[in-house]
């Protein structure tokens, strides 16, 4: 071994270009949650992918655990201003959920066990962007972080990664959810510092 410091090789660091303008690195895991930490049985979750014609397709556990899975690791930024690098999640594709799903929304708006909603653009589900995650750091996901299952997409500030989500809407219009409409950014782009309405 050269001369380096433990915890000091490989770590990323403010200056990194990585790190979204306003935001710093934390190496653990906060828990941000608006409300109480719903409990889900395995046995009764079900995901509901639901179009703008009120066509459904359902999931239950067992059958999302059937589909592809994928083990993303993404950096995901929070809009009260952390950043964590390198989360290791298991999951499946919206790519694959989204399959087959005719629709001619543009905008989805996932909703939770719990009531949580939040809001996106479709196309921001498709090509690799996001996925519902039942694991963490090979684990299955604890029920604060979300678990049975959460929203995955890293590239928005994480408040569009629904936790505990039950399903999405495909909407044909954008339909602003919680935080959307308590002043928080439609689109949330972290590179664009979009936290507020107006950013
Ligand atoms: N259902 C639900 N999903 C949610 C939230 C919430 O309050 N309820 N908070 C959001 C916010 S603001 C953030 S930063 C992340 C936090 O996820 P974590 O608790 O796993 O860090 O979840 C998002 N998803
Ligand atoms: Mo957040």
């Amino acid at each position: 071994m050269g001369i380096v410091s433990p915890g000091f090789q490989g770590r990323r660091r403010t200056s990194d270009p990585a790190l979204p303008p306003g935001q710093y690195l934390t190496e653990d895991f906060p828990v941000l949650s608006a409300g109480p930490t719903p409990r889900i049985p395995l046995d009764r979750w079900e995901f509901v992918l639901s179009t703008e014609t009120g066509d459904e397709v359902r999931w239950s556990w067992a059958e999302l655990m059937e589909l592809p899975q994928e083990t993303p690791t993404v950096d995901i930024h929070c809009v009260t201003r952390w950043s964590k690098f390198g989360t290791s999640w298991q999951g499946v594709s919206l790519d694959v959920l989204l399959d087959g799903v005719d629709t001619a929304a543009d905008y989805a708006q996932a909703h939770s066990y719990g009531g949580y909603t939040t809001n996106l653009p479709l196309d921001d589900l498709r090509d690799g962007q996001a996925w519902v995650v039942h694991g963490y750091d090979g684990e299955p996901l604890p029920a604060e972080h979300g678990g049975p299952a959460r929203l995955l997409v890293p590239h928005l500030y994480f408040w569009k990664s629904a936790k505990w989500v039950r399903g999405l809407r495909l909407t044909v219009e954008d339909e602003p959810g919680f935080w959307e409409t308590a002043g928080y950014h439609d689109y949330g782009d972290p590179w664009r510092e979009q936290r507020y309405q107006g950013d």
